[in-house]
């Protein structure tokens, strides 16, 4: 049966990739697993009919016959239970895999969500500038310990697999920060993520939702 998610009808990110639907879309890609995408405004989000998908009114979800499932990170657990390409057979490093899923999204994510929210919604309160230093050095902290995990490897533990697809979303969010760049190997693992065809047909299907609703 086909899958459906849900995603912004307009992204304020203006197609840029970085809403958590992407993440979802890349792991359904990467799995070879079509899709159906429904478009959801923010009032319609808010409405008890969605809430009984996503119980906070936020995006992604997912609708598989009697299964709806939402969390970002628990949906693109259960894309890649079944797909070779995103977990290893082997029972060990299938549990190392999925430490790194929750890596992505408890450990780094967390100060990156922080910046978002210093920026965005704390940015004209009279601490904030004194804050951000602050802010951005536990960024830099996660980020060094991870480009020391990482060393030359491509990859967080042998083979690509959702721990990466994860990662690699998650340190997406702080690349126009500037933060990523102070970190090149981190970098070029989060290129070597956007090059990767599954990636590629996700940015563009996000893309086009933007880019059709801003079309004359
Ligand atoms: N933990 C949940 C998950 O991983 O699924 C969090 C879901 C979530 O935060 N969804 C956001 C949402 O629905 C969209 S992704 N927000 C609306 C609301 O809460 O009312 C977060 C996001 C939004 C916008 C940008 N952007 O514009 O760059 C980036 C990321």
């Amino acid at each position: 049966m086909k899958p459906v998610i849900t995603a912004f009808e307009r992204s304020p990110d203006r197609g840029r990739g970085l809403a958590r639907d992407m993440r979802v879309r890349w792991a359904l890609e990467e799995a070879g697993q079509p899709y159906d995408v429904r478009l959801v405004s923010f009032e319609a989000m808010k409405q008890s009919a969605h809430r009984a998908v996503q119980p906070f009114g936020q995006i992604p979800s997912y609708e598989e016959g009697d299964l709806v499932l939402f969390e970002s990170g628990a949906i693109v657990l259960h894309v890649a239970q079944r797909s070779a390409d995103l977990l290893p057979a082997d029972a060990s490093g299938r549990a190392r895999a999925i430490a790194w899923m929750f890596a992505a999204l408890n450990t780094v994510e967390p100060p990156i969500l922080d910046l978002q929210n210093a920026m965005f919604q704390e940015g004209a309160k009279p601490w904030a500038e004194e804050r951000m230093p602050l802010v951005r050095e536990r960024i830099r902290d996660r980020l060094r310990a991870l480009a020391e995990y990482l060393g030359g490897a491509d990859w967080l533990d042998g083979a690509f697999s959702a721990g990466d697809l994860l990662m690699i979303a998650v340190l997406l969010r702080v690349k126009p920060s500037g933060l990523l760049a102070e970190f090149p190997s981190l970098a070029a693992y989060v290129a070597r993520g956007e090059a990767r065809p599954a990636y590629q047909r996700a940015f563009a299907a996000q893309l086009a939702v933007f880019t059709d609703s801003v079309a004359p």
